[in-house]
C-alpha cells in the first residue's frame, strides 16, 4: 500500500518541543495519548505513518480480515461511556468495523488533534546530556521529548520472501498487510496465494469466491477451528453491556486475556468418549476457546496429541478429496504450538472446482516468472499473487525506527542476538523509552486490547511517579533484563510452544533472524502481578534519577 508520506523540505525545521512522543496510532497509541494528555496533562504528539488511525487495522484490509478475539472483548475497557455507547455487529468484526470503532474512540476523546498522520519516523536518538529524545521524520521534521513511547504493534512489518524473479512478474502482487485501500478486483483473475497462517486461512475462502481460479501454495499445513461467525443480536449487546465489569474481571484474571477460563481437567484424565464430547462441543461453539477445552493442551504432549488428532479427523471429514485432505493435515507440529487460526470455511474451500492446493514441501518454489510461479515441478500461470506470508514480528517495526540510546548505542546492536528487555517495557541503555507490548511481554499470546491497556496503564503510572518525584530518567538495569530474558525462556519452556520450529513466535519465519522465543508465555494475570509488584517495590530493576 502506498500512503502519501510527507517529503523532506529543503531546510530541516527547528525541533518541536513536547513532553512525550508516541509512535503509532493503533489501539496502543490512541490509549497512551489519552492517558498522558488527558490524565497527566502532558504535551504529546502521536506520529503515525498511515493516512488514518487504526494501526494494524489501517493496513490489514484484505478481504476476510477479522479479529480472532470476540468483538465484545476486542475493545477498550477503560471508559464506561465508550463501552456502553458502542455496538458490534458481528461476533468477529471485519477490519472496516474495527477501524470505525477506533475512529469513534479517537473522535469521542478528541484525540485526532494531537495525531500527525502520514508521518514516518526515520530515527530516534537519546541525548545523555539533556535526557531528551530527538525524533526525525521522512519529511525532515524534528521533535524532542523526555519520553518516547513506541506503539507500533507486534505485527506491522510485512514479510515478503525474497523469491528470485519477483521483479519480472507481469501481473500484480500484494502483501495482505499492505492492502490497497481501494481494494482489488479479482473477477476473472487467476490468483496465487502464498501462505496458510491465520491470514491465509481468512483470505482464501473469499479469494476463491471472487476469483476465476485460486492456487494456494502451502509450506506448512495448519490447524484451524471454525470461527462460527454470525451477527450479534440486540439482546446479546444488552446483556454484555450489563455484564461488562464481570467480563473485564474475568479477562484480566486469566492466562490469555479472554473472559473465559481454562478447563481444570486434563485431556488425558478423561475417557475417550468424554474427551470427544468436550471437543465436539468446543468445535461447534467455535473460536479460540477450543484451546481452553483442557488445561494441558499446551503443556503435555499426549494431551496436545488428542486435540491435534481431533482436528485432523475433522479435516478428513470436511475435505472431499482424500489426497488433498492429507496434504492439508498438519503432522509436524501440535495444535496451538503455532498461533491457532480460526476460519470461515477454510477447509471447505478445497472442495471447490476453482481451487488448487500446491504442497511446497513436495515442490518448492524455484522462482517467480513473468507469467506466474515456477515450482520444482511446473509453472503455475497467474494474474495476481497474494503474499499472506506474515510479518517480521515483534522486532521488525522497532528496529526500522533506527533507535539509538545512551551514548549512541543502537537498538540493532543491543538486539543483535534477539530482543533483550525488562518486562518487555524497556531495554537497558535506552532511557525513557517505553515499548507497548514489546518482546518479552504477553502481547500476542493475549487478547491484545487487554495486554495494551495493562502496558499503557503501567507506563502512565511510571511517568506519573517520576514527575511527582522530580525524576527525569528511567532505565532498565542490565541484570534485571538478563533475569527477565531467563524468565521469558523458562515460561516458554514450561509449555509446548517452542516445539513449533517454524513459528514466528521464535522469529523462525524470517531468514537470518535470531531464534529467540519472544512473547512472555507465563500468562497475563501472572505478568500483570509481576509488573505491579515492581511498581510497589519502588521500581525494582529500573535505575531512576
Ligand atoms: P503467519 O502466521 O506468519 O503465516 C505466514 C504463512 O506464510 C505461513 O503459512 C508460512 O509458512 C508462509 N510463508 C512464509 N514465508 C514463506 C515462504 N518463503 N515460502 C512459502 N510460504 C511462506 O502470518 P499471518 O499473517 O498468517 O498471521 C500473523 C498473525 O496475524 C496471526 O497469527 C494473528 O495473530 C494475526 P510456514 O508456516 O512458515 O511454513
Amino acid at each position: 500500500m502506498t500512503t502519501q508520506s510527507r517529503t523532506a523540505p529543503a531546510v530541516p525545521s527547528a525541533p518541536q518541543a513536547l513532553d512525550a512522543i508516541i509512535i503509532g496510532a493503533g489501539f496502543s497509541g490512541l490509549y497512551q495519548l489519552h492517558k498522558l494528555r488527558d490524565e497527566l496533562g502532558l504535551k504529546v504528539r502521536v506520529l503515525e505513518k498511515g493516512a488514518g488511525v487504526g494501526g494494524t487495522w489501517f493496513w490489514n484490509r484484505y478481504p476476510g480480515a477479522r479479529c480472532d478475539s470476540e468483538s465484545y472483548y476486542y475493545c477498550y475497557s477503560f471508559n464506561k461511556a465508550i463501552e456502553q455507547a458502542w455496538s458490534w455487529s458481528e461476533r468477529y468484526p471485519e477490519h472496516t468495523e474495527i477501524r470505525k470503532y477506533l475512529n469513534f474512540v479517537a473522535d469521542r476523546l478528541a484525540l485526532k488533534r494531537d495525531i500527525q498522520l502520514d508521518t514516518e519516523v526515520t530515527s530516534a536518538a537519546f541525548d545523555d546530556g539533556t535526557n531528551l529524545w530527538t525524533v526525525q521524520t521522512v519529511a525532515g521534521e524534528t521533535f524532542q521529548a523526555q519520553f518516547l513511547i513506541t506503539a507500533v504493534g507486534c505485527l506491522s512489518t510485512a514479510n515478503v520472501p525474497k523469491f528470485k524473479g519477483l521483479e519480472n512478474f507481469k501481473g500484480d502482487w500484494y502483501h495482505t498487510g499492505n492492502w490497497p485501500p481501494e481494494g482489488i478486483d479479482f473477477a476473472g483473475k487467476r490468483v496465487g496465494q502464498i501462505g496458510t497462517g491465520s491470514t491465509g486461512i481468512q483470505v482464501a475462502p473469499v479469494l476463491a469466491k471472487q476469483s476465476k481460479h485460486l492456487t494456494i501454495f502451502q509450506r506448512t499445513a495448519n490447524y484451524s477451528i471454525p470461527a462460527r461467525n454470525r451477527p450479534v443480536t440486540p439482546d446479546e449487546v444488552e446483556l454484555t453491556r450489563k455484564n461488562y465489569d464481570d467480563v473485564w474481571r474475568r479477562a484480566r484474571s486469566g492466562t490469555n486475556g479472554h473472559p473465559f477460563s481454562m478447563s481444570s481437567q486434563s485431556a488425558v484424565s478423561v475417557s475417550d468418549e468424554e474427551r470427544r464430547a468436550i471437543y465436539e462441543k468446543a468445535w461447534e461453539r467455535g473460536g479460540l476457546r477450543f484451546r481452553a477445552s483442557f488445561k494441558d493442551i499446551l503443556e503435555n504432549e499426549k494431551a496436545n496429541e488428542t486435540a491435534s488428532d481431533f482436528i485432523r479427523e475433522k479435516i478428513a471429514t470436511v475435505v472431499e478429496d482424500a489426497k488433498v485432505g492429507e496434504m492439508l493435515t498438519p503432522r509436524d507440529h501440535g495444535f496451538a504450538t503455532k498461533r491457532p487460526p480460526i476460519d470461515s470455511g477454510y477447509f471447505e474451500t478445497f472442495n471447490r472446482d476453482n481451487v488448487l492446493l500446491v504442497d511446497l514441501k513436495a515442490e518448492p518454489i524455484v522462482e517467480v516468472t513473468e507469467k506466474g510461479i515456477r515450482t520444482s515441478n511446473q509453472e503455475y500461470e497467474l494474474d495476481i499473487i497474494v503474499f499472506a506470508t506474515g510479518f517480521d514480528a515483534f522486532t521488525g517495526s522497532l528496529l526500522r525506527l533506527n533507535i539509538t540510546g545512551s551514548h549512541g548505542y543502537a537498538l540493532k546492536e543491543a538486539w543483535a542476538a534477539g530482543p533483550r528487555t525488562y518486562l518487555g517495557l524497556q531495554t537497558p541503555k535506552f532511557p525513557n523509552l517505553f515499548t507497548i507490548t514489546g518482546p518479552g511481554s504477553p502481547s500476542v499470546l493475549c487478547n491484545m486490547p487487554i495486554a495494551i491497556e495493562q502496558h499503557v496503564d503501567w507506563i502512565t503510572g511510571c511517568i506519573r511517579d517520576m514527575l511527582a518525584s522530580g525524576l527525569t530518567r528511567i532505565e532498565a538495569e542490565p541484570a534485571a533484563a538478563e533475569q527477565w530474558v531467563e524468565q521469558v525462556n523458562d515460561a516458554a519452556n514450561a509449555t509446548l510452544l517452542p516445539m513449533a520450529s517454524s513459528s514466528w513466535y521464535l522469529g523462525a519465519n524470517v531468514p537470518g533472524k535470531p531464534r529467540v522465543f519472544m512473547p512472555y508465555a507465563g500468562g497475563f494475570a501472572r505478568y500483570a502481578n509481576i509488573c505491579n509488584d515492581v511498581t510497589r517495590s519502588d521500581y525494582r530493576g529500573f535505575a531512576r534519577s
